[in-house]
This record gives C-alpha cells, structure tokens and sequence, in this order.
C-alpha cells in the first residue's frame, strides 16, 4: 500500500511508536522556531533542563509579536532571548526583520524536514513540503534539547484541487471555503494534504496562506507537495539546493477526499467571531467598515502586497476607513520600497505598521468601539483584536482593498481589472538581521541577561489519588486559548510573569474567575467541544495552573491545548456521555477518585458532591503522558528522568 505524502515524512522521523491513526508516534525534529511571547518561556524551560546547545539541525528565536517596547518589559524580555539564544546554539532574527513564519519561509524552511515551533500558525512551512506542528514552549525546549515530539498519529485528508482561481479570487478563499465545509473541528486529528492539478496554479506563498489557516481548523498539519513551483521560490530565494521533489505516492490511501473545484469559488468573508462563519462577500455588500488591516501571517507576502500596491495605485482609501499594511519580513518590505510600490501603498493613505504580527494579536490598531474591521489575518476570536465589542471580519488582500477604497464591504470582482503580479526570479537577499549563535568555544563566556520582568515558574506537585474541588468556571463550545488567557498590547509584555497574567485568565468569558479560583485554592473547569482551539500558548495551562486549576473536563479538546495541559501536570478528562456536561453547575463541589487506576484503565469516576450524581469521564493518556501527569508536568518528570 502507497504512503500519503506526510506519511513518508513521518516514516523518516519516526523514532518511537507505530504509524496506526490514534496511535502515539514519537518523530525527530529537524528544525525549531520559537517567537518572543512564547520564546522566552520556552528558553526558561530549556535552560530548566542544563542542556549547554540545542541538538538541532536549524533552531531560529524570531522577535515578532511583542514589539511595542511601552516599557522595559519587552525590551528586557528580547535581550533574554537574544542571549540565551546566542549562547546555546539558536539563530536569532531581531525585531523588525518579520514574522517568524513568513520569515522562515524565506530563509530556513526546507522540503521534507520536520519542524515545530512554538507558534500555532507553525504548518505555514507545509507550503514549501515541510512536515510543520504548532507545540507548547515546553515540547519545544525538549526537541532543543534533542528530544522526540510526541502526537497521536493522526489521519489523512486528501483536498483535491482542479481548475484555476478566477480573477480576484484568491488562495484565502481556498482556506475560507475549506473552513466553511469542515468547520473549526473538522480538521481535529487529521493531516490535510493539498493536491490534484489545481496546485500546479498556486505559487509558494498561496500555497503557505492555505497551509497557515489549516490551524483553524485544528488540523495537526497541512502540507503541499514539493514540486517545480517549489524549486523556483528555493532558486529565488538563494537555496536551490534546499529543494527536493517530494510527491506522495500514487496509491497512497487517505481517510477522506474532498474536491475543490477552484474556478468555481467566489470571493468569501468569515464573519464574526469564528473563522468558519463563512459566506460570500457578496451577500454583506453594503455593510459600513471603519477599519482594514492588512498582514499577518497569513496575508503579507510580497505577491499579496505586490497586488495591494497595484490596486490602491493612484486611488485613496475612503476617508471613514482606517486602513493599515503591516509587511511580513524586511524582504517583503525592502522589496516593495524597491520596485517603488511602497509609494503607491503610502500614497493612498494606508498606514505602514511595523513587519511584525502588531493587530493580529491586539498590538495596536484596535478598532473603535462596536467597529466593523476586515483584516486579511486568521483569526477573529470575540475580544482578539483588543476591541471587546468590535466585529471582525476575514477577507483575501483584494477584498480588504475593496472595502479600504469604498467605505464598505465590497466584492473585489468591482474593482474593475485584477493585477497579474508574477513571482520575483531573485528575492533580495539580506540575513544581516539574522544574528547567528557563538561557537561552542565562545559560548561559555556569553552571559544570559535577565530582567525584573522575568518570574518564577508555576509549581507543581506530583498528582494526588483523588482531588476535591470547586467546578470555578463552566464555559460552552470552541472555547479558544485566546478567551483562557487573553493577549493584546495591555497584557502581552507580561508573558514570563506568570503571577500578573493570572489576573486576566478568562476575562472574557468571566471577570471574577481569576479572585474566585483564588478564593477556591484548587478548581475545576468545564468546557464544552474543542476546548482550548486557536493559539500554542502555554500560558493557557500555566496560568490556569498557578490559579490552581487541577483538571478541565470538556467534551472535547484541541490538540495542542490538550498536550499543554498534560505538561502542566493539569488533567485533560472528557465526559464519556456528553448530555452529563448539562449534570456540573459553576460552584458544584466534585470529587474526582481513584485518578491512578482510573488513568490506567481509561475510566475516571467524578462525583458532584452536591447532588450527590456519578458521572463517567474518559481519558486516553499513553504510559508517558501518565508519567507526566504523575509527576505533576513534563519539567518535573524530565527532572526525574535526568
Ligand atoms: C496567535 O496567533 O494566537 C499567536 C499569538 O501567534 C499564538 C502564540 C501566542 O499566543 O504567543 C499562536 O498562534 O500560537
Ligand atoms: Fe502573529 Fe497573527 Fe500569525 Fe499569530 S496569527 S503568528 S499573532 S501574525
């Protein structure tokens, strides 16, 4: 039987484990990148674990999120990394040079490497044949550190693309509509491999937009093949000889196949609050916009920006619309300041912001109060972009600039001729911001430098046999790491303290839930499906941790979040009948028992000491994932390991 493409990736790496969906599998990791507001986490936890340089073939430390720099946190924060980075082995890209995963992209991806890091949006390198995860700052310390990254091998969806995009209609309408046929779950557990003739239409940053937004659909990853198209961006960018063809094989079996028929597509918008609100942009015509922005991972390569210039050239955006470009690497921008269509962008009256995430994770540019802003990013969670009552809509570039030109939600098929932007032959090459490590000679002499700003780790204890606690929250479905511990400007600069982001766990959902669970000493929460979505940030079970959060019981959970929880020694339990979430109510006593054999045997008894009801739970930890939990997380069990 042939092998899917992923598979063959999986089958080179695989150091643990059998290749059978749902089964634990152990892979190699080749490459890792982290960014700042989950890098400096990630470098405490690798420092945690006494390794002198990281084992890696390429380990990048991106600055990219948090670079406001409004007061001596951030600044504090970027100098830790940059020397922990330069003293253990890791390249360091500094602020202002770009988005981690545009960025890498660019100049580090390679086809058929693994690689994780400790950014959600991470599978973007799958445009390029990367086999790329999202993981928690911990996973990524320990592959640092030479260590295998564990997932549960997931199954095989097959997109089979025909046809050609038609003017105007772009790979984000691609994502847009596979999201709207498979929702925000519907990828949980699965690869998604891109194929079919259609992708001989797509070039490599099209292809990344469609790997990068496979995150909102919880897959574990997405990937294109590495083809012709492949060793042409390699060729341009200065590294032919990364490149590798790389094809699944022709009798490779998948799980389930979809068709997209590409000419067929329309423009589409995701309205708010979920990526997978999705509809046509015609269908909202009319409907006033204060605000566009335009960037993020997603949206803010050379191509994409190449096509705004092009369409906002010699026109000015409407005087009702705030409207922002934010490139996505110092390439991208040096290269539209070059060929002159910075000028046209500037000219009319768009505001540049910074090569770096900035709206997308509420680092500026919030819209005014119940402000309708569409914005070419990912992801459009209740409160993200700073704004709690602000609607957020997801568009391509060419929808954004349509509704920049006329005040309102527009159908970019308007706009009158498309651009034909084609690919650069020769990027323009400068690493010059890419500050390579100390050698292993120089390395001991290079002294780490750590700001006020930095705190202690949450502490764990080892897992007790039954616990008792308050239920503190009870919350509903696709609750996102983004409502469990919120980011934006005002809280982002704090996130190696760990004690002072408590005070805004859940706010969103529940102002008083951080005083409460302080009240409590020890909690419970309840979810409902896909528990945790959205964002690797760690700091979603690290500060639920420090609250005193001992288990979340859902329906059913995100991939990442869930491994983040177990490493934070917090269990991750489901209802085995999901109508008994209706049985917990917020301020119930419960009582887990007999957790040890319970774990083993996959079944844990809870008991609402109110109402005095039994309620069955489930669990599937492996052996390690029961090792972890019992020492309370994975630095206590590699501790003991050690
Ligand atoms: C996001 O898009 O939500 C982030 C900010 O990039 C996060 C990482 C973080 O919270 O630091 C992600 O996607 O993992
Ligand atoms: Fe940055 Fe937004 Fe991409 Fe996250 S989704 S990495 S915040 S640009």
């Amino acid at each position: 039987m042939g092998l899917t493409l992923a598979q063959k990736i999986i089958k080179n790496h695989l150091v643990g484990g059998n290749m059978k969906a749902g089964e634990e599998i152990a892979l190699r990791i080749d490459q890792t990148l982290t960014q700042d507001a989950t890098g400096t986490m990630a470098y405490l936890e690798f420092e945690a674990m006494g390794i002198d340089r990281v084992r890696t073939e390429r380990s990048v430390a991106y600055i990219d999120h948090n670079t406001l720099q409004s007061g001596f946190e951030n600044a504090d924060d970027h100098r830790y990394i940059q020397s922990v980075a330069k003293k253990h082995g890791i390249y360091f890209s500094r602020p202002g040079n770009g988005i981690c995963h545009q960025v890498h992209l660019e100049r580090f991806g390679i086809p058929g490497k693994t690689l994780i890091g400790s950014d959600s949006h991470t599978p973007t390198g799958g445009g390029i044949g990367m086999l790329a995860f999202g993981a928690g700052g911990l996973d990524v310390a320990v592959a640092m550190g030479g260590g295998a990254y564990y997932i549960t091998m997931p199954r095989m969806i097959r997109v089979n693309l025909t046809g050609k995009l038609n003017p105007f209609v772009t790979a984000k309408d691609v994502s847009l509509e596979i999201l709207r046929i498979l929702s925000v779950k519907g990828g949980v557990g699965s690869i998604i491999e891109w194929g079919g003739e259609g992708i001989k239409t797509l070039s490599v940053p099209e292809r990344a937009t469609i790997t990068n937004m496979g995150t909102e659909l919880g897959a574990t990853t997405s990937i294109f093949p590495s083809d012709e198209i492949t060793r042409d961006f390699l060729r341009a960018q200065g590294r032919e000889e990364d490149y590798q063809p790389l094809t699944p094989d022709a009798d490779a079996v998948y799980d389930r196949v979809i068709d997209i028929d590409l000419s067929t597509l329309k423009p589409l918008i995701a309205c708010p609050h979920m990526p997978d609100n999705v509809v046509t942009v015609e269908s909202l015509k009319g409907t006033k916009v204060d605000q566009v922005c335009i960037g993020s991972c997603t949206n803010s390569s050379l191509l994409d920006l190449l096509k705004v210039a092009a369409l906002l050239k010699g026109k000015t955006v409407d005087p009702s619309v705030s409207v922002s470009v934010s490139p996505g690497s110092r390439q991208v921008l040096s290269m539209l300041a070059d060929c002159g269509a910075l000028s046209d962008i500037l000219a009319s009256g768009a505001r540049l912001l910074e090569c770096a995430c900035g709206p997308c994770i509420g680092m500026g540019f919030s819209p005014n109060s119940a402000g309708v802003s569409l914005r070419t990013f990912n992801r459009n969670f209740e409160g993200r972009s700073g704004t709690r009552d602000a609607k957020v809509y997801l568009v391509s570039p060419e929808t954004a600039v349509a509704a920049a030109l006329t005040g309102e939600i527009t159908d970019p098929r308007l706009l009158g001729e498309a651009p034909v932007i084609t690919m650069p032959k020769a990027f323009r090459i400068d690493d010059s911001a890419v500050l390579a490590p100390a050698t292993p000679a120089q390395a001991a002499s290079v002294e780490v430098l750590r700001g006020p700003n930095i705190k202690e780790f949450p502490k764990t204890k080892p897992l007790d046999n039954s616990i008792t606690a308050e239920l503190t929250l009870k919350v509903g479905d696709n609750i996102t790491t983004d409502h469990i511990m919120p980011a934006g400007s005002k809280i982002l600069p704090y996130r190696s303290n760990i004690p002072y982001l408590s005070k805004f766990c859940f706010a969103v959902c529940d102002e008083s839930f951080a005083e409460r669970s302080k009240t409590a000493g020890n909690g419970f929460v309840v979810g409902g499906e896909n528990y945790g979505q959205g964002s690797s940030r760690e700091h979603a079970a690290l500060v639920p941790l420090y609250l005193g959060v001992r288990a979340v019981i859902a329906k059913s959970f995100a991939r990442i979040h869930a491994a983040n929880l177990i490493n934070a020694g917090i269990l991750p339990l489901t209802f085995a009948n999901a109508e008994d979430y209706e049985k917990l109510n917020q301020g119930d006593q419960l009582t887990l028992t007999d957790l040890k054999e319970g774990m083993k045997l996959g079944k844990i008894l809870l008991t609402n000491e109110k109402t005095g009801e039994k309620i069955p739970l489930c669990c599937s930890f492996t052996d390690r994932q029961r090792d972890i939990l019992l020492a309370g997380g994975l630095l206590a069990y590699t501790k003991a390991a050690n």
